[in-house]
């Protein structure tokens, strides 16, 4: 699948640079001191944050969701913090930090590309990201590391190379990933995006070594090189890297911390230091977890799209010590509730200049990359896995079997011929929620960039047996056990909403129905990691879970088995269709000379053209 990403020339990475915001400061603004109190009806954290001797706040795959989340329906205003409410909620924090006189680092485990109209929505000549970026550099990261949607566009890694990683001052860490491109004298160079380590002291002078590890990543663009996390740790800049005993390792990256390779990493630091105690801070699946490697240690994951911020803190003990180090984790629900219960503020005294001025920022960005403009308005949610497929509330029923037979059709002389149209269900990322359906939701729920083939002429009998059949075809995979062969494959090109969704699945299966059913529980992430006691800060119900196929297709259309159709699909599954028809039918072997454009329409394009016709 193709992200819905204009390729752009490296000159145009000058043109296109945001302002600074330049009223951040406006005195005449009185319109705060008009503000309620938040009503006690908000559901609050059920405690408060255990503060260590070293704290941290940790962001991960936050993909351009910086204004939060905007939408009244459930459970959308639990995670309606935007990164102006972040970044007072961190100033407040690292006050506090100062009172106790502890250390307190801020840091994020990369993705900052492909989600919203903030990172995505940039008009011709833009580049990713360029722009949300901007704000995410106003904040006081500590470390960060890099993501596999930073490498999926060559221009993004260079704009991050040349724009972002300068503002990070040598802590935009990526141990495994390097770019190659032209230096000053035009020779070709091959060198890290940012930084291999960072070795560097806290405020309370704790000494500090940090790396930034990507995963086995397998579909960075060219020009971009992610090397193994295997051969990683046998790199002489690492083995030196490691070999002083700083006061605890930090390893920050894109990884998560179960079921992937960061027990590489900690093998070959505990190889050297016994005792250490390292701190690791992953990424990349979209869930929260955590993990102890050992008794030493702690491995922290934060969710997706800020609907998550962790927070970890240990005490730490005498260097050398054998004892467990008391540590503490928790995932917070980024909305204002949450940062003033935790920052001891109210409606009044939370928000801070900068804070203000990034938030004015941000829909000033909005702003200018028209997001708000609306193509018509939805009449209710619909939903990837909360709502049972087929239904009214499913958005892949909408898609399949309502929109895609509207959008694609328009202008298109074959529109009078009954057909089929069949996608994957993968090419739909995020719900739609009632209400304006606008083009930063367009983006937002259905980024893919595909087009749309057909083969002319088959007959109804056979292309409605295609659908059932792709979709049989998954899951004999997943009785034989080739499931795992095919999502290792997935999982390499960055594909994780299997896991996501597993996650889903096991916390509704879990608790689901008891919890629902106590009533007194907004509904949000439940989540059960290998760490000790409670990790969620605000305590939910667990939002229902309902499965889906791996494809999905228009209503098979009202003629008998014998009328020549269309069959149309998207290019992402073109292999795989052909392989299924001619399974279902021997008459004739289809291949690729079979197989025409059927519109210009892309499916990144379907919602709003429904929208505009149907919601209007
Ligand atoms: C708190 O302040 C925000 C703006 O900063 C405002 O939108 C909101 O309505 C206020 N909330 C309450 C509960 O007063
Ligand atoms: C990689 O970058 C170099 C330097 O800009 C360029 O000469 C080369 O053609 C690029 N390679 C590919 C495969 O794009
Ligand atoms: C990354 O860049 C460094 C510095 O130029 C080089 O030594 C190293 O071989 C490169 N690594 C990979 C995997 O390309
Ligand atoms: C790394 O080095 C160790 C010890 O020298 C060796 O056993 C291992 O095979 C090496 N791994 C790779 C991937 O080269
Ligand atoms: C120390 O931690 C380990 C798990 O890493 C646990 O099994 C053990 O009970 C703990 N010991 C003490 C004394 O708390
Ligand atoms: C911590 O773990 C190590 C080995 O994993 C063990 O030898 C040690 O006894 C543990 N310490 C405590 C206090 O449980
Ligand atoms: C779905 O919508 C159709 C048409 O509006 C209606 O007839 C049907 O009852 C609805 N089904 C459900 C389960 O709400
Ligand atoms: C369909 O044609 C009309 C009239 O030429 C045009 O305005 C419209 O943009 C076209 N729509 C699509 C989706 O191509
Ligand atoms: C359509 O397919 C039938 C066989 O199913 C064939 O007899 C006929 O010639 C085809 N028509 C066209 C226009 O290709
Ligand atoms: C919710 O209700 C259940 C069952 O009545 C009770 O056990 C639980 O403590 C309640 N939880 C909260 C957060 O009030
Ligand atoms: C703090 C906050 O906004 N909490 C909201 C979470 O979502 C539920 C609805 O599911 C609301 O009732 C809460 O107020
Ligand atoms: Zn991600
Ligand atoms: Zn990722």
């Amino acid at each position: 699948m193709k992200f819905t990403l204009k390729l752009v020339s490296i000159v145009s990475l000058v043109a296109f640079a945001w302002a600074c915001p330049d009223e951040e400061h406006d005195d005449h603004d009185h319109s705060h001191s008009k503000r309620a109190f938040p009503s006690t009806t908000l559901t609050v954290p059920s405690r408060s944050l255990e503060w260590g001797d070293i704290n941290f706040i940790h962001t991960t795959d936050s993909h351009g969701w910086l204004l939060g989340h905007q939408k009244p329906s459930l459970p959308e205003p639990n995670y309606s913090g935007d990164l102006g409410d972040f970044s007072s909620f961190v100033h407040h924090m690292k006050d506090m930090a100062l009172k106790k006189d502890v250390d307190l680092l801020l840091i994020d485990s990369g993705d900052l590309h492909d989600g919203t109209g903030l990172s995505d929505g940039f008009p011709v000549g833009g580049v990713d990201a360029h722009d949300s970026n901007e704000f995410l550099a106003q904040l006081p990261y500590d470390v960060m590391a890099i993501g596999n949607h930073e490498l999926y566009i060559y221009a993004n890694t260079l704009d991050m190379h040349k724009n972002f990683v300068p503002k990070l001052k040598g802590r935009y860490l990526s141990s495994n990933v390097n770019i190659t491109l032209l230096d000053e004298h035009n020779n070709i160079v091959n060198v890290p995006v940012g930084n291999r380590f960072a070795k560097f002291k806290t405020r309370k002078g704790r000494k500090v070594t940090s790396l930034g590890v990507l995963f086995n990543f397998a579909s960075n663009d060219k020009n971009t090189t992610v090397q193994k996390v295997a051969d990683m740790v046998n790199e002489s800049w690492f083995i030196d890297a490691i070999k002083e005993e700083p006061d605890f390792f930090l390893l920050v990256g894109h990884m998560p911390v179960q079921k992937d390779n960061w027990p590489l990493v900690f093998n070959a630091i505990r190889a050297v230091h016994p005792t250490t105690p390292i701190l690791i801070f992953g990424g990349h699946t979209h869930i929260r977890d955590c993990v102890q490697l050992d008794n030493r240690s702690m491995a922290l994951e934060s969710g997706r799209y800020m609907e998550t911020v962790g927070w970890l803190s240990a005490k730490l003990d005498k260097k050398g010590s054998t004892k467990n180090i008391t540590f503490s984790r928790r995932y917070l629900d980024p909305n204002r509730v949450t940062y003033q219960f935790h920052t001891k503020t109210n409606n009044r005294t939370f928000d801070t200049p900068l804070g203000k001025s990034i938030t004015k920022g941000l829909n000033k960005l909005s702003a200018s990359f028209d997001l708000g403009f609306t193509f018509g308005t939805a009449p209710n949610d619909f939903l990837l896995s909360r709502a049972p497929f087929p239904g009214n509330s499913s958005l892949l029923t909408l898609f399949a079997a309502e929109a895609m037979p509207v959008a694609l059709t328009i202008n298109n002389t074959r529109a009078s011929i009954p057909n089929v149209m069949i996608i994957n269900s993968g090419s739909q990322r995020f719900d739609v929620y009632q209400g304006p359906f606008t083009k930063n939701d367009q983006l937002t729920a259905s980024p893919f960039a595909d087009s749309f083939l057909f083969i002319p002429n088959i007959t109804a009998g056979i292309a409605n047996k295609v659908l059932p059949a792709l979709n049989h075809a998954g899951s004999e995979n997943k009785r034989r056990e080739l499931l795992s062969a095919w999502e290792r494959e997935l999982y390499a090109k960055g594909e994780v909403d299997m896991i996501y969704r597993k996650w889903l699945e096991e916390m509704d299966r879990r608790d689901g129905v008891e919890r629902r059913a106590a009533g007194n529980l907004t509904m949000g992430y439940v989540t059960q990691d290998s760490c000790p006691g409670v990790g969620d800060d605000t305590l939910h119900a667990p939002l229902p879970f309902f499965s889906s196929p791996d494809f999905i297709g228009s209503n098979p259309p009202a003629v008998s088995d014998d009328t020549p159709i269309d069959l149309v699909f998207v290019d992402f599954i073109e292999s795989q269709l052909l392989q299924i028809l001619n399974g279902v039918q021997t008459a004739k072997t289809f291949t690729t000379a079979d197989v025409q454009v059927y519109t210009p329409v892309l499916s990144s394009e379907v919602l709003g053209l429904y929208a505009q016709k149907v919601w209007n």
